[in-house]
């Protein structure tokens, strides 16, 4: 650490300066200063993007110094911090939450008013990081809010990527993808600290040499990066708590590089040090696949190697004995995607800190638990020994010695069964490094996403594990933060529920239970209703001025908005309405006797996934088809604004009747914007699937449309034989939804477009979608009919909102406390 001027004893250097004041006439003095100081410009003379800014730092500064005030406190006490490693934060956009949790939204307002600024205008010029592909990013960032607003200490780490989530546009309904170049115009809510940049190595070889007798090994990397910290704020919601979100970019380290160069290959030498630059500059755009590429490792190793680092040599004391290391820290992974972070401490315990490997094992495991999102074995990543030993051949020793020792237990404990051996061991018979695996034998706790996850995570994936190692095992089921999804997203249903039950709900949201009274209450049935309508409007504003898409006024507004993946199963929704397309124009129904509909949809598929990009094309086919036909009267309408991210996530799902949940069952970990749509008062049509299951549980099944087969009773179709065409034969509506498919009335009578979609259905359908077909529909019949009694659907509606208390990110936090961190909050 660079030692502090001579200065730093005045008074005013020793803690934060403080905060201008808190009232309208001291933002308005802070907002103008920030234009002219920070901006350089005036008020008249100012772009809406300096006016962005100049309000984004005015928010900051309000913000910074209970940031640093508490970044003292916890440096001063010896409490134990969550250090969340996860490759992805799906962040959205940062003004109204850093607003909302800085309590300065009323008076922001009337400031702005004053200056004569337009705060709409300027919330309409933040980008927002999409550093994240899904639910498991956006996960993340629910996860370090509640941390904040709990006053737990956590320090997010992840990477800083220059291009995030790239931006979806469609071309004759086909998905085409843009880079998603955020800090084009820079990002006013980052603290870079090129200064503090950590040394990250790669690659050579490894020796070992002579220690004052001892033998040991050490690596001698061949090349290195800088990565450089970029700090976040992550305030807690109106506590005075301020997280730090610690964001790495790369950098080359023209030092060490370029002196490997002569002269006459500087040119040579300066495009390799691009090489370095591009670590972090793209987010992988995969979602529940692993790619198995040698930049995402080096990606992992990067952010994972300079997080640890961070928070031994920066945020621990300089002398701290790291034998007690598990009393300071928890390294939580986020998936599979940090799990290079157990062999990296190891080698920093052994080599560099000299500790024995019994000892440094021992921390290691206290150290780290590991989170599993996933069922599919397509996600679980696993890293080719000669990628991985060519990248990190110190790190692949390592993990060869903890295989060595697990397995050796396992011998002891189940004696020479080379089968389960085989089964157990971490790296796999075909020469791969499996993660998830050495995330198990490391991790001090391993937990799946949701009560049916946990338990098939167990049952399925690592039964072998569970086995040996007892109480390892454990289920924490996700959830959302309700400032975000609720109070920001949804401000007339906050402001609903707080006249109905008071302020403290937004903190504590169990009491969301004593709205149930009011679901018989017509007066605030009526009230809800208005809520909807009016989310509606907004939703319909937002989308005709994005995309110039229109919504009825009356319409039952169904949605389903996720990445699109098979298991996800769009194409189960697409029949749905190509079906009820069918019954309108064969004339077994009178268009004007079909309640209105409008379809929703929003999904991104991975740029290399050619079905799922083939169904985003149909979406948009049957969309244009539908919507066009005049024999459908306007009943029905499908919509696809392109680029689904959090900020249109935001104002779709408050405007939602109903939330599509509807993968096959076993296929979804557990879902997160289910919960979202819950809380805002959706009716969820949905498998038992995911958390879908516990959603069910506690809203009740006369709240809930179930349908489709459950877990085992997919296992069992299974074993039996699945053979999904004797599905499009007895169910005549299914036949003839898929023959339109097929036969090419969605593109323009050329069959060859969609028959590949329906010839995996028919042929292969991994995803069980025709046997749940029937089924669906009958669930779907059942939503048309209780749409029709208002009354008894919006009882239903607010039901869903008071018992979905359980899916705040606080009970989640909470829930890891208790069962995995053992942590306490900062007072
Ligand atoms: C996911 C799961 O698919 C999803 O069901 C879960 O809600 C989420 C957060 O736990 O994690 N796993 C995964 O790999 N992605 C997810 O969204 C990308």
């Amino acid at each position: 650490p660079v030692p502090a001027p001579a200065g730093a004893t005045h008074p005013l250097a020793i803690g934060p300066v403080g905060a201008p004041e808190a009232t309208v006439d001291g933002f308005v003095a802070q907002y103008l200063r920030n234009l002219n100081f920070d901006r350089g410009v005036t008020l008249s003379a100012s772009t809406a993007n300096d006016r962005f800014y100049a309000l984004a730092y005015t928010v900051r500064d309000y913000l910074v110094a209970r940031w640093l005030e508490g970044v003292r406190r916890y440096r001063a006490s010896d409490r134990k911090a969550v250090c969340y490693l996860s490759a992805e934060y799906l962040l959205g956009r940062q003004l109204d939450n850093n607003l909302l949790a800085s309590g300065l939204s009323d008076i922001a307002a009337e400031a702005l008013a004053q200056c004569g600024v337009d705060i709409e205008e300027l919330r309409a010029q933040e980008v927002e990081p999409g550093l994240g592909n899904g639910g498991l990013g956006r996960l993340a960032a629910c996860f370090i809010d509640s941390l904040a607003t709990m006053s737990v200490p956590n320090v997010g780490y992840g990477i800083r990527y220059e291009y995030g989530i790239f931006r979806q546009t469609f071309e004759d309904g086909r998905q085409v993808e843009q880079p998603d170049s955020w800090l084009e115009l820079g990002s006013p809510w980052e603290f870079p600290h090129p200064e503090a940049a950590q040394t990250i190595s790669f690659g050579g070889s490894t020796e070992k040499y002579d220690d004052g007798g001892v033998t040991r090994s050490r690596w001698v990397p061949a090349w290195s990066v800088q990565a450089v910290p970029y700090n976040y704020m992550v305030p807690g919601y109106q506590n005075g708590r301020v997280n730090t979100l610690r964001l790495w970019s790369s950098r080359a380290n023209h030092a060490f590089d370029l002196s490997v160069f002569n002269a006459g290959d500087y040119v040579e030498a300066v495009r390799a040090q691009t090489f370095a630059e591009n670590i972090s500059k793209v987010l992988y755009p995969e979602d529940s696949t692993a790619q198995g590429k040698e930049l995402r490792l080096q990606q992992q190793y990067f952010f994972v190697a300079a997080s640890i680092r961070d928070f031994i040599d920066v945020v621990l004391p300089e002398d701290f004995d790291l034998t007690r290391l598990p009393e300071r820290a928890i390294f939580q992974l986020n998936d599979t995607h940090p799990v290079i972070g157990v062999p990296e401490l190891m080698r920093i315990l052994v080599d560099e800190k000299k500790m024995e490997w019994d000892a440094a094992w021992a921390v290691t495991q206290q150290c780290f638990a590991y989170t599993c999102h996933t069922l599919l074995p397509e996600a679980l990543e696993v890293w080719p020994i000669d990628l991985l030993g060519r990248l990190l051949p110190r790190h692949l020793e390592i993990i060869y010695r903890i295989n060595e020792e697990f397995l050796l237990a396992v011998r002891e404990r189940f004696g020479d069964d080379e089968a389960r051996i085989r089964d157990m061991s971490i790296i796999s018979p075909d020469g791969a490094v499996r993660m998830a695996f050495l995330a198990t034998v490391a991790g001090s706790k391993v937990n799946g996403v949701a009560e049916l996850h946990s338990q098939l995570l167990r049952e399925k994936v690592l039964p072998a594990f569970d086995e040996f190692f007892p109480g390892k095992f454990t289920n924490v089921t996700n959830g959302v933060t309700p400032r975000r999804f609720v109070r920001l997203a949804n401000p007339e249903l906050s402001a609903l529920i707080t006249e109905a039950i008071g302020d403290g709900w937004l903190t504590d949201l169990e009491r969301l239970r004593e709205l149930e009274p009011f679901a018989d209450d017509a007066d605030f049935r009526t009230a809800f209703g208005e809520m909807k309508a009016a989310n509606k409007r907004r939703l319909a504003a937002t989308l005709q001025a994005r995309d110039g898409l229109t919504i009825a006024d009356d319409h039952m507004l169904d949605v389903m908005v996720k990445r699109l993946h098979e298991y996800k199963r769009q194409m189960l929704k697409l029949l749905h309405i190509v079906t009820a397309y069918d019954r309108i124009v064969s004339g077994e129904v009178e268009a004007s006797s079909v309640p209105g509909r409008t379809f929703v949809f929003g999904a991104k598929a991975a740029p290399g996934y050619d079905m799922a990009k083939r169904i985003i094309h149909l979406i948009n086919a049957v969309g244009s088809v539908v919507n066009d036909d005049p024999r459908v009267e306007g009943r029905l309408k499908v919509l696809f604004p392109p680029n689904y991210n959090v900020t249109l996530a935001e104002r779709i799902i408050p405007a939602a009747d109903l939330s599509e949940q509807i993968s096959l069952a076993g296929k979804e970990a557990s879902g997160t914007g289910n919960m979202k749509f819950a809380l805002n008062g959706a009716l969820t049509v949905g498998t038992d699937d995911g958390a879908n299951v516990e959603i069910r549980e506690l809203v009740g099944d006369d709240n809930f449309f179930l349908f489709g087969m459950s877990e085992p009773e997919v296992e069992a179709l299974w074993a039996r034989g699945y053979t999904p065409a004797e599905f499009a034969e007895k169910d005549a509506g299914l036949g003839r939804a898929l023959d339109l498919i097929g036969s090419g009335a969605f593109s323009g009578g050329d069959a060859s477009v969609f028959a590949p979609i329906v010839s995996n259905l028919m042929n292969d359908d991994r995803f069980m979608v025709l046997a749940d077909y029937t089924s669906y529909i009958a669930a779907q019949d059942r939503v048309d009919d209780a749409y029709t009694d208002t009354a008894a659907w919006q009882r239903s509606a607010v039901l869903n909102v008071a018992r979905s208390g359980f899916f705040s990110s606080d009970r989640s936090m909470r829930d890891y406390i208790d069962r995995i961190w053992h942590t306490e909050p900062l007072g």
